[in-house]
């Protein structure tokens, strides 16, 4: 059946310093090489694209600094624009693919998204090996990508006595509008903060014991249990299994399969309110050659998927095959 044309808006966002190795900023480009734009418009039926490009930001905050967070100043500078720009999309009424990066661009892209909408508009679905929960002070590593959920979150708010440089930002996200699937490296203390929260994830014990069918639509009544706001799904490619997406900077085994990742999006696509999605954590230069490729194509295969591929109207010039009503 006909559907309405699908309003895309496609931004790269080669940042990198949330972590500690180099490569994932090339994520954005290599995706694109991979052939990422071509496919959406084969596989997806009619939509419309906006490329916006590059992504970049200067750093106006270079004395802030918090304890155990690298780069700090990089990351507020980044994140601020960053959801400027994100907002910009989300107002030109598109859905925003954001193409990261690491992780910790989370902060900028969900920001964003909920100042054009509103929090009580907004659900998010974290798809992750990790829980991105450790503040400065739980963090083992002082990696940002490890901390991008933590920092975002209203009920996590003073965990974070001071944010210099920040003040621009409020922490607008409530846990109850957030389930996470794919868990399986969970540090202690995010595992004390997300029980003692009661925020909901599906791990992969749920997804083998349930299915993931059954998983994705449980997590999607919960972080929206009247299923009205819009969902902005946060993929990190470190849920897929290393032997899918070795490709990545903090690979765990145990992980999703690429059919499963495609099922989630896929399950996304059909409440027909996706409104913003992160791919990130891709990083060309881990592996072989053939390792980057497997990783370049699975995150394209679930970026088609969150647009509808195959499901979407039959393209004008292949109606000829079908039989005459
Ligand atoms: B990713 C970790 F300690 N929890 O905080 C940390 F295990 O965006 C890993 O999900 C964080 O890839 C992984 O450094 C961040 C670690
Ligand atoms: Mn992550
Ligand atoms: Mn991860
Ligand atoms: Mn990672």
């Amino acid at each position: 059946a006909a559907q309405d044309v699908l309003k895309i808006g496609i931004l790269d966002v080669p940042f990198e310093k949330g972590q500690d190795k180099s490569g994932v900023a090339k994520g954005p480009q290599k995706l694109r090489e991979a052939g990422l734009i071509d496919k959406l418009n084969e596989c997806c039926g009619s939509l419309d694209i906006k490329d916006y490009g590059e992504f970049s930001y200067k750093n106006n905050c270079k004395d802030a600094q918090v304890s155990n967070m690298k780069h700090y100043d990089d990351v507020i500078s980044c994140s601020k624009e960053l959801s400027d720009k994100v907002e910009e999309i989300v107002r030109d009424d598109r859905i925003c693919l954001t193409l990261g990066g690491d992780h910790s661009i989370g902060i900028g892209t969900i920001h964003g998204h909920i100042k054009a909408r509103n929090d009580e508009n907004i659900a998010v679905l974290w798809v992750d090996a990790h829980a991105d929960l450790n503040t400065n002070q739980t963090s083992t590593s002082g990696n940002a990508h490890g901390m991008p959920m933590a920092f975002l979150a209203k009920e996590l708010a003073s965990f974070w006595p001071s944010r210099p440089g920040a003040e621009w930002f409020t922490p607008r996200l409530s846990v109850r509008n957030l389930a996470y699937i794919g868990l399986r490296s969970v540090d202690p203390y995010e595992n004390a903060i997300m029980h003692n929260l009661g925020i909901s994830y599906f791990d992969m014990f749920d997804i083998q014991r349930y299915g993931i069918d059954a998983v994705v639509s449980a997590a999607l009544d919960k972080m929206d249990p009247h299923h009205n706001k819009a969902i902005h799904v946060s993929f990190d490619i470190d849920s897929l299994d290393p032997l899918e997406a070795p490709s990545t900077g903090t690979p765990v085994r145990g992980g999703l399969l690429l059919r499963e990742g495609i099922h989630i999006m896929s399950a996304v696509y059909k409440t027909g309110r996706l409104g913003a999605m992160d791919m990130v954590e891709v990083n060309p230069m881990i592996g072989s050659e053939s390792d980057v490729d497997k990783t370049l194509s699975a995150a394209i295969h679930i970026i088609i998927a969150a647009f509808g591929r195959n499901k979407r109207e039959i393209k004008a010039d292949m109606q000829h095959i079908l039989p005459p009503i």
